[in-house]
């Protein structure tokens, strides 16, 4: 088996960001801010954050933001929810929280709560588990969860979970692996893990594991990099992942590499992108891939950085 190529992954981040100016301008120009967390937080589980230029990074992230304190993909982008996450995620990363108006962008996620207890993404009102997990992540990193009605939050997201022991996007919707990540996320940060049936959706998670390694999204589905990190994230977040083979999974993702200029590819030999490079570093530090720094499986942060924002260390 094959090694964790770092320091390729490294300058393939790197000129990735190089690169802002067409490949991604063009691309995902409307996720950026998406993208600076996906690589910010690659570089930092590789032991690279410091190649970056802080100042840049955090002073385009503020010209991200509106009035309104939500944060937009990108310069000029309208504000969104889950750009917001990605904007404090990359500030908690740097260390860089006290530049942010704290009441200003916690009245905004507050402000997106539903009267049944759910959240929508923006100001349009589209309502998804995502934006619950997103909500709840985002407040408890800035210390401010007192201000929307966590009680409502959680039995919201209780009733998008079904017969199967997962969850979907809406009640009745199907359960789906990334969807049960942010159910159980946003549940283990609010101390509601009793909700779950842990075994029931044990071994639905458990089955996501196919012959070659990796991990599916759903029944019948394709393998898949990036669920190395929705699958494997929530079963040790219910103490579960003894019931999946690590080695086959750490197998999979390294197969999943390009070795000669450096990335990581949702199924071997596909093109390499940012994203899947996240998840399938983030997903061999869940699985302790020596050499990583460990990632919190619930913050979706490194653990030095959890422990500084909630231990002041
Ligand atoms: C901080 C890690 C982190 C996330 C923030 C945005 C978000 C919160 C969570 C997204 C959860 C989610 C719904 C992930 C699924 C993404 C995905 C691969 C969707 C494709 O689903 P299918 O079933 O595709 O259409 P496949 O390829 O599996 O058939
Ligand atoms: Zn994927």
């Amino acid at each position: 088996m094959g090694e964790l190529v770092t320091e390729k992954h490294v300058q393939y981040i790197l000129s990735v960001e190089k690169r802002k100016d067409d490949f991604i301008s063009v691309a995902m120009e409307y996720l950026r801010m998406n993208g600076a967390y996906w690589g910010l937080t690659t570089l930092d589980l590789l032991g690279k954050l410091d190649a970056v230029d802080v100042d840049e990074v955090v002073s385009w992230i503020m010209k991200c933001q509106h009035e309104s304190g939500g944060f937009g993909g990108n310069i000029g982008h309208d504000p969104h929810i889950l750009y917001t996450l990605s904007a404090v995620q990359v500030l908690a990363l740097f260390d860089k929280l006290n530049v942010l108006d704290i009441e200003n962008v916690t009245n905004y996620i507050a402000g997106l709560q539903n009267e049944d207890g759910s959240f929508s993404g923006d100001e349009w009102g589209e309502v998804d588990t995502r934006f619950s997990y997103i909500a709840i992540c985002c407040l408890s990193i800035l210390h401010h969860l007192n201000k929307i009605n966590v009680e409502k939050a959680v039995s919201y997201i209780v009733s998008c979970k079904n017969l199967d022991g997962g969850f979907g996007c809406t009640p009745g919707g199907e359960s789906h692996a990334g969807q049960i990540f942010c159910c159980v996320g946003a549940l283990a940060i609010t101390g509601s893990l009793h909700h779950i049936d842990k075994d029931l959706l044990g071994w639905w998670l458990c089955e996501r594991q196919v012959k070659a390694g990796g991990l599916n999204g759903r029944p019948e589905k394709l393998p898949d990099v990036c669920y190395s990190w929705w699958v494997l994230s929530s079963l040790i977040m219910i103490d579960r992942v003894h019931w999946i083979s690590k080695e086959k999974l750490v197998k999979f993702i390294l197969d999943c590499q390009d070795t000669e200029n450096g990335g990581i590819s949702d199924r071997p030999d596909d093109a390499v992108d940012v994203y899947h490079t996240y998840f399938g570093v983030a997903g061999l530090s869940l699985l302790e891939y020596p050499g990583l720094k460990a990632i919190d499986p619930a913050y979706a942060l490194p653990v030095d950085v959890i422990n500084r924002i909630f231990f002041g260390r």
